[in-house]
């Protein structure tokens, strides 16, 4: 279906969009995130709650990784300015892996300033977390409309 057409839809029965900016190191599970959420490629949309997010897979593009290697500076990027910032804290089955709140030390996010941000302990490969983390946006998403 195209876009124009989509649009339309939404407009018609009130369904709202969302469009969403994945990153993150190659092999966190970016991916697999989206498969889970739904079968398909790079990007994707996912129906949740009456909303449609979009989401763009990007991480491993060497072009924008200057981007994102520094958090706040991308967040700083005029497009991002009202973006929502929902951190997924994946592969939660691994034992070595980091915790949401050691993550959340690592990335400075009790730093970021006017902005609304949250962070979602996740397992890709199950699935756990993976809506938690769409709830969040679509609760935030209405707040802001
Ligand atoms: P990316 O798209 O961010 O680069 P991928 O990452 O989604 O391709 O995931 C990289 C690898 O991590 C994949 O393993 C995938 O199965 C695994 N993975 C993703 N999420 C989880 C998780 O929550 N737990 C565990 N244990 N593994 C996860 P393979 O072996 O297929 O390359
Ligand atoms: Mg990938």
């Amino acid at each position: 279906m195209g876009l124009s057409i989509s649009k339309l839809l939404s407009g018609l029965f009130g369904k709202k969009e969302m469009r969403i900016l994945m990153v993150g190191l190659d092999a966190a599970g970016k991916t697999t995130i989206l498969y889970k959420l739904k079968l398909g490629f790079n990007v994707e949309t996912v129906e949740y709650k009456n909303i449609s997010f979009t989401v763009w897979d990007v991480g491993g593009q060497d072009k924008i990784r200057p981007l994102w290697r520094h958090l706040q500076r991308m967040l700083s990027e005029d497009e991002l300015r009202d973006a929502l910032l929902l951190v997924f804290a994946n592969k939660q089955d691994l034992p070595n892996a980091m915790n949401a709140a050691e993550i959340t030390d690592k990335l400075g996010l009790h730093s970021l300033r006017q902005r609304s941000w949250y962070i979602q302990a996740a397992c890709a490969t199950s699935g756990d977390g993976l809506y938690e983390g769409l709830e969040w946006l679509s609760a935030n998403l209405k707040k802001k409309t």
